[in-house]
């Protein structure tokens, strides 16, 4: 084996070292500056300036008969592409970052995350879980009269409102249809949550053309009232009217609302990317909207039990009365504390059962390997 020789360092060649490493460390401090994520296409990720480095970088004097090379200045409020450094976590719209650009490529590179209030994160197709929005204050869970509300759609969200540490703020939108045969139950179903102290707001902004028309708005000025100087993020089914909702309450901000559906109302997934829209652009600390595509299926697989029943507020502290500590809380359990509670009259049947099903389905984790999980290579090896 070869020898090989160690190179001691002197203590005068470790101080100069060290003060080389301090110095170009601070070179980097000073062309940092604060932004907040703004949007995220895959490796790229829109950030806004909103601190100005301490050092800001100055053009090269060109001579007269040179071209002029490529040069960003740099502004507060302006939107530029960045590069994320390889270690950070993966960040999502609503992060406030801390980054340095290069005006000479017009690319900025964030340096780091500062620690987020909330995260809401979703798997992705492949139950890879992804953070769709930081820093969220309010999640509005939107549903509507048609297509029909799902109140399990609804308890999904609930628990992971809880779960992100954001507050939720239930909006029926399409108020105008409630008229109609099934409104009654929608209704119903808000008074339900009202009573478990959920906030509810009812909106309706009809159709896209008449946003600027204020006498078809219904709803919108109590919402905004909720969500002033908040960063918000819309949930519910695919055309229920989030888009429609956003346009109403930014105007300038033009979403694409899917007008496709509007013979059958139903409307399809349009949205195809998560984007912070802030309320005023000049100041983010105004709060703004996080638009994110349609969640049809809202996975919950990455919480634990605990956190499922904690998303369910009236439950959850009857839980402890249950005969066994490990009680399932499904119907035939032996004595249950929450089926007692739905016998006496006081709590939702389907309150208990949603628990129970969501429960069961966290219970079946999937493992990745790439695009195929564990839940499927059973299924193929029982023939299902
Ligand atoms: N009657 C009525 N229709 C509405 C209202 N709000 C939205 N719509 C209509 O509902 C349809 C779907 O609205 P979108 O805003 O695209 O729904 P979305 O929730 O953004 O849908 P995805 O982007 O697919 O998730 C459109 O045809 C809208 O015109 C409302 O208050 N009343
Ligand atoms: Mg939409
Ligand atoms: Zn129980």
């Amino acid at each position: 084996m070869a020898l090989i020789r160690q190179r001691k360092l002197t203590k005068q060649q470790i101080r100069r070292i060290d003060k080389q490493q301090l110095a170009s460390q601070d070179s980097i401090d000073d062309s940092l500056m604060d932004g907040v994520v703004m949007a995220h296409y895959g490796k790229q990720l829109e950030v806004q300036v909103t601190s100005l480095p301490a050092v800001i970088p100055v053009q090269p004097k060109i001579a007269p008969d040179d071209p002029e090379p490529f040069w960003q200045e740099l502004a507060l409020g302006d939107i530029w592409r960045c590069h994320v450094r390889t270690n950070l976590p993966m960040l999502a719209a609503g992060d406030q970052v801390r980054w340095s650009a290069d005006p000479n490529t017009g690319f900025g590179r964030i340096e780091s995350v500062k620690p987020r209030t909330s995260l809401v994160s979703r798997p992705d197709r492949y139950h890879k879980l992804k953070p769709v929005a930081a820093n969220v204050d309010i999640l509005a869970i939107v549903f509507a009269p048609l297509p029909a509300a799902a109140p399990t759609l609804i308890d999904r969200y609930l628990v992971v409102c809880h779960h992100a540490g954001v507050k939720p703020l239930l909006v029926l939108n399409k108020a105008d249809l409630l008229a109609e045969e099934n409104g009654v139950d929608t209704k119903e179903l808000l008074a339900q949550y009202a009573s478990l102290g959920y906030e509810s707001v009812l909106t309706s902004v009809d159709c896209p053309e008449n946003v600027a028309d204020s006498d078809e708005q219904e709803g919108l000025d109590e919402l905004k009232r909720y969500i002033d100087k908040k960063l918000v993020i819309f949930a519910g089914q695919s055309g229920v009217g989030k888009s429609s909702l956003i346009n109403a309450l930014l105007p300038e901000s033009a979403q694409s609302v899917n007008i496709i559906s509007d013979n059958s109302k139903l409307g399809q997934h349009t949205t195809t990317t998560s984007r912070l829209l802030p309320f005023n652009p000049a100041d983010l600390t105004q709060g703004g909207i996080v638009d994110t595509p349609g969640i049809r299926e809202y996975g919950i697989w990455h919480l634990t039990p605990d956190d499922i029943i904690s998303g369910f507020v009236e439950l959850a502290p009857l839980s402890g009365n249950c005969q066994f500590r490990d009680c399932r809380h499904t119907h035939n359990s032996k004595g249950c504390a929450l089926w007692q509670a739905v016998a006496d009259g006081v709590v939702l049947q389907r309150r208990v059962e949603n628990l129970v099903t969501l429960r069961e389905e966290a219970d079946t984790k999937p493992i990745n390997i790439g695009i195929i999980s564990i839940r499927l290579i059973n299924r193929c090896l029982m023939g299902r």
